[in-house]
């Protein structure tokens, strides 16, 4: 009989078909999705965040991990019921207009989708009006903007103002990231928050929202 502790080493290992495996087994065996995703595939990938953080894994050991994560995932997430939905929030995510660079972006977003939030992702090079029009549809509760150019850092700035402008800001929290982005330019272009990487984005994320 396989424990839910088996399903965090999997993740951790980024053992694909060996998450999917122990998944389905904890399945059969009655064991609560909710509980699945808790217990096993959300606490794995917050190791796995851990220790990226700590420089104890790296970029592609953290994208097979996340791939792991998804194949446990998509045996539970269907059979979560409406009450116990584990979604922790929804964030609408993207690289500002200019800008091209979307493997930081694509690991900050595999992170907050392994610790439950819903992730909304735009793509890369979004100009202010796009936010602005994915934050009226999906409604989230924070957008992450995501740039790796200094050129690029304003359209931040613009993408900030453009959801005042339509009367947004004031429903979400932002986060900023990105190599050349640091806590004291959020707070100049009037952000929410910054964070250096998916963990800890995930920790602010899970911040905001509390
Ligand atoms: C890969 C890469 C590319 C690839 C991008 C492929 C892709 N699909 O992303 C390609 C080849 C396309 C590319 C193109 C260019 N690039 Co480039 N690129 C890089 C490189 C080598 C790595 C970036 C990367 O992926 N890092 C790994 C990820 C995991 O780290 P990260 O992005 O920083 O993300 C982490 C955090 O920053 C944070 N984070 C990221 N986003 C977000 C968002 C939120 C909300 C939060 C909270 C956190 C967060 O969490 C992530 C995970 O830990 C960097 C150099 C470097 N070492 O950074 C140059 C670099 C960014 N590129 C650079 C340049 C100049 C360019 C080009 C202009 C080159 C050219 N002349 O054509 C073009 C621009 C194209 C465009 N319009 O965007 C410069 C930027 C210089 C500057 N200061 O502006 C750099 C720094 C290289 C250099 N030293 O000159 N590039």
């Amino acid at each position: 009989m396989s424990d839910i502790k088996d399903v965090v080493e999997a993740v951790i290992a980024g053992e694909v078909e060996k998450v999917a495996e122990l998944t389905q087994e904890l399945v059969d065996a009655g064991e609560k999705p909710s509980e699945i995703i808790k217990e096993g595939l959300v606490a794995g990938m917050d190791v796995v965040g851990d220790r990226f953080k700590a420089n104890e894994m790296f970029v592609p050991e953290v994208l097979i991990a996340a791939k792991a994560m998804h194949a446990g995932m998509d045996i539970v997430k269907p059979l979560l019921t409406e009450g116990e939905s584990a979604s922790a929030g929804t964030v609408v995510m993207a690289t500002v207009e200019g800008d091209l660079h979307d493997i930081g972006k694509n690991l900050v977003a595999m992170m907050l989708q392994g610790a439950g939030f819903e992730v909304v992702d735009l793509g890369v090079d979004i100009p202010a009006a796009e936010f602005v029009e994915a934050v009226k549809e999906h409604q989230p509760d924070v957008v992450g903007l995501s740039a790796l150019l200094t050129t690029t850092m304003p359209a931040m700035e613009e993408t900030i103002n453009s959801l005042a402008e339509a009367g947004l800001r004031d429903q979400v929290k932002i986060m900023v990231g990105g190599a050349p982005v640091s806590e004291d330019f959020a707070d100049e272009i009037g952000a929410d928050g910054y964070a250096p990487d998916g963990s800890s984005a995930t920790d602010l994320a899970r911040e905001f929202i509390a």
